[in-house]
């Protein structure tokens, strides 16, 4: 029996499967109850090593996503303007008919592919979709990490050696955590999977910890803190920069010895950022700032974490940078209780116990086409997406689980642009804003009906932790899984045929490498032959044969039965997974770097002080839109079940009522905002714990469109913040957008 196939039942008992939650970073363990194909409860699972129970209102819903009629359940296929139902050949012959000519007419040079959020936690997407992106020979990579991580993927790149390599909060073992733009009581974190984030901070609270929040919002994650600073957007490398020179300058850091050269070099450069000269740009009072790092100075354990509020603005590779100097100065990076290194237990680059090596990592080297935007890290920034689409450098376009029409900026240029293509395929679970513009679109199973492996939080886990769920559902009659699907567009989309058997060939040739990498890793045994690796993972198809490739060769593995050790064999006996305990020090063997130290004064880095200090004369005195994200949303897609979109309208304005009063608004009414590309209208809900000058709209909504197929969604459209957002405001070393911080005029409508 193919792993993929779930048992039988032949009853019509209740059964209860347990299973991870793939909808956030959070990775709760899930207790589900179903009887014939129907679930008919959800609950967190109390025994899961990890979460122990917790969930939050998402996570109780993947039944009715199973059940969504709108949720496609065949390709489909665009013919005179409108999408019709097809077979699988149909499609694959539609793509070899269209998107391989397309991209052959540029001698492949013009062909893109977008990868949205799902695709990280996705078993099937992240080990099939690069086999897309090989077989289109195309190097316009384009993913949601330039509107989202990048820089802190960037900013570890220079300084550790592999962007993978991002300390993460030890939540659980700190006293003080100064949490810089991340709301976790409502996401549940990001780049710190730890399921059960309240409950994580009440500990913290409960031990007599402190709590630190910079957010200009005073969000539920506010609410709970000790401290609570509202800067203005935007400002928060030069807060970081302050807290980095206050600490020294009043020799509250703690002694450093191998790094002492690099970070005497950082400090001396951050001199012209000290409380005082920072107050008036970040609108904090330096007394305020002092206060701050006298706090984190004094505690038995600190440690900074910064999320997606510092990332998404024109500063966010220097401030991830400055979040490691400050913790590096606290004596908190790599160390219990501060900001430490995962070991991922389907290994990484990192886990490789190489120790030091690598190529010194410099930026700038490829820029986009039409208007130069900084290709790193092998991705175009999405901001260039439209203009690229326009000046006809790319003609053909592959988004793989993404809607990038809601979730990128300038959405009305990018959505016009994507009508100019020559040809578009989707692979996504909905008819939605994005993949209306597809020629085809080839559908998704429900995530009942796949495998699931967290294969990239490994590298970002408060604990390290593995667990494997098997499907719960079988396909649908006539489906195919997620893993074949990406497999046979690779092939058609090289020359080859859509069937199983070139999904097949797809799907031997990753296996392959990976046989190749696990015997070229120095942590082989000695004497472990290739065939010994073959025989021990099988020759099944899917992702289950990859995942056993990478757990037994990983940093925690058994070697393929040549020692004690992971095995999905042994994760599939442990349905609550595995807990491979808390995180431990791990510099230098996790660097990659060429000095074989981290490269805190990496030139990059400390090239770009000065455009920080072009910030220090202070912001005008516009209204600054900045982001949020509300409890039962997750991004755009999850607005179909009425279960997450009922009661009160979560796509409101957040508004200072001094800023509403002085432009005649008041609560309820509808306002007009518009920005240098766009406006829409949307209505005003006061509150008066907002930093005055700031106005807050989620992202994700805007639905109802014309040629999609979300009925729920349309009911409860929202209107699409992106249509606000500037293509042109990137930060200029990983070209991520800025989607906060901008200005805005705001009027009655
Ligand atoms: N419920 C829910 N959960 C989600 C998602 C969702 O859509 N809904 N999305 C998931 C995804 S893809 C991600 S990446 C994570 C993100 O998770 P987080 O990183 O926690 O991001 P947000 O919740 O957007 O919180 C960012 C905070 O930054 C603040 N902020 C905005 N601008 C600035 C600024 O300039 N400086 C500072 N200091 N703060 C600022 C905002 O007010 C906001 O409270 O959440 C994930 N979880
Ligand atoms: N203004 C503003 N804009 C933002 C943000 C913000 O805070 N403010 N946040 C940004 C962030 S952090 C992110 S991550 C991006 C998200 O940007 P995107 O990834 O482009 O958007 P999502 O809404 O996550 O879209 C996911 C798509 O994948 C489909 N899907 C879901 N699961 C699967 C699956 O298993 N397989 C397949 N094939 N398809 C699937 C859904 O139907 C949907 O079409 O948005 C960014 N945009
Ligand atoms: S917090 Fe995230 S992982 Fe946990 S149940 Fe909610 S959506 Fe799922
Ligand atoms: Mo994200």
């Amino acid at each position: 029996m193919s792993l993929s196939e779930p048992a039988a039942s032949a009853s019509s008992d209740v059964e209860t499967s347990f299973r991870t939650c793939p909808l956030c970073e959070a990775t709760c363990g899930l207790s589900i109850e179903h009887r014939d194909g129907v679930v008919t409860r959800i609950r967190g699972d109390r025994d899961d090593v990890f979460s122990k129970g917790f969930l939050c209102p998402k996570g109780t819903v993947l039944g009715k996503f199973h059940e969504d009629p709108d949720r496609l359940r065949t390709p489909l296929i665009k013919r005179d303007g409108v999408h019709q139902p097809a077979s699988w050949e149909e499609a694959f012959t539609a793509i070899a008919d269209g998107l391989v000519p397309a991209l052959d007419a540029t001698e492949r040079d013009g062909g893109a592919i977008y990868l949205g959020n799902p695709v990280v936690h996705s078993l099937d997407l992240l080990l099939y979709s690069p086999a897309i992106t090989m077989a289109m020979g195309s190097k316009k990579v384009f993913s949601a990490s330039t509107v989202d991580q990048r820089p802190r993927e960037l900013a570890s790149g220079l300084i550790y050696g592999s962007s993978f390599t991002i300390p993460v909060p030890d939540i659980d073992r700190t006293s003080t955590l100064l949490l810089i733009g991340a709301n976790p009581m409502v996401s549940n974190g990001s780049l710190a999977t730890a399921p059960d984030w309240p409950g994580r901070i009440n500990a913290l609270l409960d031990r007599g910890g402190s709590l630190i929040v910079v957010d200009p919002a005073h969000t539920k994650t506010a609410e709970k803190a000790t401290t609570h600073l509202a800067p203005i957007p935007g400002s928060d490398a030069l807060l970081l920069a302050a807290i980095a020179t206050e600490l020294t300058a009043t020799g509250q850091h703690r002694p450093v010895d191998e790094d002492r050269d690099a970070l005497e070099t950082v400090v001396a450069g951050l001199e012209a950022f000290t409380p005082d000269s920072v107050a008036a740009a970040t609108g904090l009072d330096a007394a305020a700032i002092r206060d701050v790092a006298t706090q984190l100075a004094a505690a038995e354990r600190p440690c900074v974490y910064a999320r997606l509020g510092t990332t998404i603005t024109p500063f966010g590779t220097t401030a991830s940078w400055l979040v490691d100097i400050v913790n590096a100065l606290l004596g908190a990076l790599d160390a219990p209780g501060g900001a430490m290194f995962a070991k991922n237990p389907a290994g990484s680059k990192n886990t490789r116990g190489l120790g030091p090596f690598g190529k010194e990592q410099t930026l700038g080297r490829r820029k986009t086409q039409a208007s130069g935007m900084p290709i790193e890290l092998g991705e175009h920034p999405v901001a260039a997406m439209a203009e690229e689409i326009e000046s006809g450098n790319i003609t053909a376009l592959v988004t793989v689980a993404g809607n990038p029409v809601l979730s990128c900026p300038d959405s009305h240029r990018l959505d016009a642009a994507l009508e100019g293509l020559a040809f578009m395929v989707s692979l996504d679970c909905y008819l939605n804003e994005t993949t209306r513009h597809a020629n085809v679109i080839l559908p998704s199973p429900s995530h009942l009906q796949k495998a699931h492996f967290d294969v990239a939080f490994g590298n970002l886990a408060i604990r390290n932790v593995a667990n494997y769920s098997a499907p719960i559902f079988p396909l649908d009659d006539n489906g195919l899984a997620e893993w074949d699907v990406a497999a046979r567009l690779a092939s058609v989309l090289g020359g080859g045929a859509g069937t199983a058997q070139a999904a097949a060939a797809v799907d031997d040739a990753i296996a392959d490498r990976l046989v190749r990498a696990a015997l070229d890793s120095p942590q082989c045994p000695e004497g472990l032959s290739e065939d010994q690796i073959r025989v021990a993972v099988g020759n099944g198809h899917g992702p289950e044969r990859l995942l056993d490739l990478m757990l037994r060769s990983g940093p925690f593995g058994d070697w393929f039965g040549t020692s004690d050790g992971l095995s999905l064999e042994a994760l599939i006996e442990q349905p609550h997974g595995i807990d491979l305990g808390a995180l431990k020090p791990r510099i230098p063997e996790v660097l990659m770097t060429p000095s074989g130290r981290p490269e805190f004064a990496h030139p990059s880095l400390m090239g770009d002080l000065g455009r920080l200090a072009s910030l220090l004369d202070g912001p005008t005195d516009g209204l600054r839109l900045i982001n949020r994200r509300t409890l039962r949303s997750n991004n755009s897609w999850m607005h179909n079940l009425e279960i997450l979109v009922k009661g009160k309208p979560r796509c409101t304005m957040l508004m200072h009522p001094s800023d509403a009063k002085t432009r005649g608004l008041k609560n309820g009414d509808f306002a007009t905002v518009s920005s240098s590309v766009g406006s829409v209208e949307i209505a005003v809900e006061l509150d008066d714990s907002l930093r005055a000058g700031v106005v807050s709209i989620p992202h994700g909504w805007g639905h109802g469109v014309e040629g999609t197929a979300l009925t729920v969604a349309g009911r409860n459209a929202g209107v699409n913040v992106n249509v606000l957002t500037p293509t042109a405001a990137i930060d200029p070393l990983s070209g991520t957008s800025q989607l906060t911080g901008f200005e805005v005029e705001v009027a009655p409508s």
